[in-house]
C-alpha cells in the first residue's frame, strides 16, 4: 500500500453543495474520520456551477436554507423573497466557514470510480488525480442536476462565436449588444431570458416545447413575516416537513370540481398575482396535476395570460404551450413581457427544427441561417441517475450502478441501492419531489442514523479486535417495495403523460422511469419513521 496515493478513512463525501456540506457537518458530529472531495474549485455544488445570468432558486428565501442551525437560520440576512445564485453561494460559503468545514474538503478532485471490495467491506474510490480513498462509508452528494446535456445538433462545436451551456457559464462573457441565440425554455432558459433580454443586442429564443410560466412575484421579504417565522421556528419547520413539497405554503385540499367557474378564475388570478410556480400548481386546488379538466383550466388560464401580455400574435402563438400543464412548474420575473421588446425574437423549432449549427449561426429546416455572436444552451441535465451511470461505481458481484439501473431506476428511499453496501446518495433517484434543502436534511439525517447504527453493531460484533466492520444495505425486496410506492405515487398523474427530464425523456436512450417519489416529503418522512420503528425494516446490518 502506497500511503502517498492512498488515504484510509471511515467515510468519504463526494460533493460540497447543500448535501455534502450537511453530510460533513453530520459525520463530524458522529465522530468519524472523513474527507470530502469536490470536483469544483470551491464549495456550492449546483450554485457553484450555475452562474448564468438570472440564476435563482424559485423556492422562497426562508426555505432555501438549512434549518439544522437554528441560530444561523434566524440571523443570516436576506432581503427578498427569492435568492439569486450569488446569494445562495455566499450563504453556503458562510455555512462552511461558520462550522469550520473547509478543512475537510479537497477541491479540484473528481471521483472517477468507486469499487466495493467484498473481502474488506471497503470502498476504493479513485480520484482523477490517481489518488485513492479507501473508506467504509461512501456518501455521494453529487446533486440531482449536475451533468449538463448538450444537444445532438450537427456542427454544434463548429460555431466560431461563443457557445456556452448555462451550467458551465463563462464568467467574463459579455453579452451586451451581442446577437444571442438561446436554445431551451425550461426553468433555466426562462431565467436567462428575463435577465438578458434588456441587455443584449438581440435575443432569439429557439422554442421547441414552450412551457407554462407564471410570475415569480419577486419582492422584498417582510421583516414582520421573518420575525413571526423565527419566533415559531420549531412549529414552522415541523409544518414544512409535514407538507408535500415543502415550499412553505398551504397546499390546497380542495378539489377543482368543488368551485364555481367564477371562483376558479378568482383563485388562479390571486395565485398569478402572488407568484411562484409550485404555489400556482398546488395552492389553489388539489387535483391540477391529476384531473385533466382542472389541468386544462389552469393551462388555459396561463395561455390567456400569454395572449394578453404578448402583443405580437405570432410570438404569442410560438410561446403558447398545448400539452398538459404537468412538467416541473416554472416561474419567472416578467417572462412573457420580455417578448414585447423589439430585440427579442422567437423561432418555432417544433415546426421548423434546428438542422445544424454553422460557423456563423444556426440553420433551420426551412433553409434559413440566422447569424449570432453567442449561442446559449439552456438544454438541461442528464438528471439523477445520469450523475452516477457516467462513473464506474461497482458494488457486490461486480455489478455496476449502470447495470443495476439498465432496466429501471430504483433505490431504497432515494438514498441506498441493494448490492451497494455502505453506499449512500443524497437526492438519489426516487427521492421526494419537493423543495431540496428540507429533503437533503431529511436524507442526511437518515443516512447518519443508519451509519450510527451500523457503527454500533459493528463495534459490538468486533469488540476486542479494534475493528469497526459494520455493513449495511437494503434488501432487493425493500428496494422493489420503494419503487412500487413511487409507481403508485405517480399513478393518475399527468406528469407521467408529459415528457420531461423528470422521467428521463430529455436524454436519448435513457430509461423511461419514475425518478421521484411524487407524494412528497411528509409521506417520505412517515415511511422512514415507520421503517425505523419496525426495526429498520428493509435494511440488513451485518
Ligand atoms: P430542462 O427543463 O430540461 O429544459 C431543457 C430545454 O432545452 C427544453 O426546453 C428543451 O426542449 C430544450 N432543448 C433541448 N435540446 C433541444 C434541441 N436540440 N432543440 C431545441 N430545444 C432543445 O432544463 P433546465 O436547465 O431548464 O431545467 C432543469 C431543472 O433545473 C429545472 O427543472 C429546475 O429544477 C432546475 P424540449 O422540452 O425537449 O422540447
Amino acid at each position: 500500500q502506497n500511503s502517498d496515493v492512498e488515504t484510509e478513512l471511515d467515510a468519504l463525501v463526494v460533493g460540497s453543495g447543500f448535501g455534502g456540506i450537511y453530510a460533513c457537518f453530520s459525520l463530524r458530529k458522529l465522530g468519524l474520520n472523513f474527507a470530502c472531495i469536490e470536483k469544483a474549485g470551491d464549495v456550492g455544488g449546483t450554485w457553484y456551477w450555475n452562474r448564468y445570468p438570472g440564476a435563482m432558486s424559485d423556492t422562497h428565501s426562508h426555505l432555501y436554507r438549512f434549518s439544522f442551525d437554528e441560530e444561523d437560520y434566524k440571523n443570516y440576512p436576506f432581503t427578498h423573497n427569492y435568492l439569486y445564485q450569488a446569494e445562495i453561494l455566499s450563504y453556503l460559503e458562510h455555512v462552511v466557514e461558520r462550522h469550520d468545514l473547509r478543512k475537510y474538503i479537497q477541491f479540484n478532485s473528481e471521483m472517477r470510480s468507486a469499487v466495493f471490495e467484498e473481502g474488506s467491506n471497503r470502498w476504493r474510490v479513485t480520484v482523477h488525480t490517481g489518488h485513492v480513498f479507501v473508506v467504509r462509508y461512501l456518501i455521494s452528494a453529487m446533486g440531482l442536476l449536475s451533468q449538463p446535456v448538450y444537444p445532438d445538433i450537427p456542427g454544434l462545436h463548429d460555431f466560431k462565436g461563443t457557445l456556452v451551456h448555462t451550467a458551465t457559464w463563462k464568467q467574463d462573457l459579455d453579452l451586451r449588444d451581442k446577437r444571442v441565440a438561446l436554445i431551451g425554455t425550461g426553468s433555466t432558459g426562462v431565467q436567462v431570458t428575463t435577465k438578458i433580454a434588456s441587455e443584449v443586442g438581440s435575443l432569439s429564443c429557439f422554442i421547441r416545447h414552450p412551457q407554462y410560466v407564471v410570475p415569480a412575484g419577486y419582492r422584498e421579504f417582510p421583516a414582520k413575516q421573518r420575525d413571526e417565522i423565527n419566533s415559531n421556528f420549531s412549529a414552522y419547520w415541523d409544518n414544512v416537513n409535514r407538507s408535500m413539497v415543502a415550499f412553505g405554503f398551504e397546499e390546497s385540499t380542495r378539489s377543482f370540481a368543488s368551485a364555481t367557474p367564477e371562483e376558479r378564475e378568482r383563485v388562479f388570478e390571486k395565485l398569478w398575482d402572488d407568484g411562484n410556480g409550485f404555489w400556482f400548481m398546488l395552492g389553489g386546488f388539489n387535483d391540477i396535476a391529476t384531473n385533466p379538466e382542472a389541468n386544462a383550466f389552469a393551462a388555459d388560464f396561463v395561455r390567456r395570460k400569454i395572449h394578453e401580455i404578448v402583443r405580437d400574435p405570432e410570438k404569442a402563438r410560438v410561446l403558447t404551450p398545448h400539452d398538459y400543464y404537468a412538467r416541473r412548474p416554472i416561474c419567472g420575473n416578467s417572462y412573457y413581457e420580455q417578448f414585447n421588446r423589439d430585440n427579442v425574437h422567437v423561432v418555432d423549432v417544433k415546426e421548423n427544427p434546428i438542422t445544424a449549427v454553422t460557423g456563423r449561426g444556426i440553420t433551420t429546416a426551412d433553409g434559413v441561417e440566422r447569424e449570432f455572436d453567442a449561442i446559449i444552451l439552456a438544454t438541461g441535465f442528464d438528471a439523477l441517475d445520469g450523475n452516477y451511470t457516467r462513473l464506474h461505481i461497482r458494488g457486490r458481484r461486480g455489478e455496476t450502478i449502470k447495470d443495476h439501473w439498465s432496466r429501471s431506476v430504483t433505490s431504497f428511499g432515494g438514498v441506498m441501492v441493494s448490492g451497494f453496501p455502505n453506499f449512500f446518495m443524497v437526492l438519489g433517484p426516487q427521492s421526494p419531489f419537493a423543495n431540496n434543502p428540507p429533503v437533503i436534511e431529511t436524507q442526511v439525517e437518515l443516512i447518519m442514523a443508519v451509519i450510527e447504527r451500523s457503527e454500533t453493531l459493528g463495534k459490538k460484533t468486533s469488540s476486542g479486535h479494534g475493528q469497526h466492520a459494520g455493513v449495511v444495505e437494503p434488501t432487493p425486496e425493500a428496494e422493489s417495495d420503494w419503487a412500487r410506492r413511487c409507481e403508485v405515487g405517480v399513478e393518475g398523474s399527468l406528469f407521467k403523460k408529459t415528457s420531461s427530464w423528470i422521467f428521463g425523456a430529455n436524454v436519448a436512450g435513457k430509461v423511461f422511469a419514475t425518478r421521484f417519489f411524487f407524494p412528497g416529503l411528509r409521506p417520505y418522512r412517515e415511511f422512514i419513521e415507520s421503517s425505523i420503528r419496525e426495526g429498520w425494516k428493509g435494511l440488513v446490518f451485518t
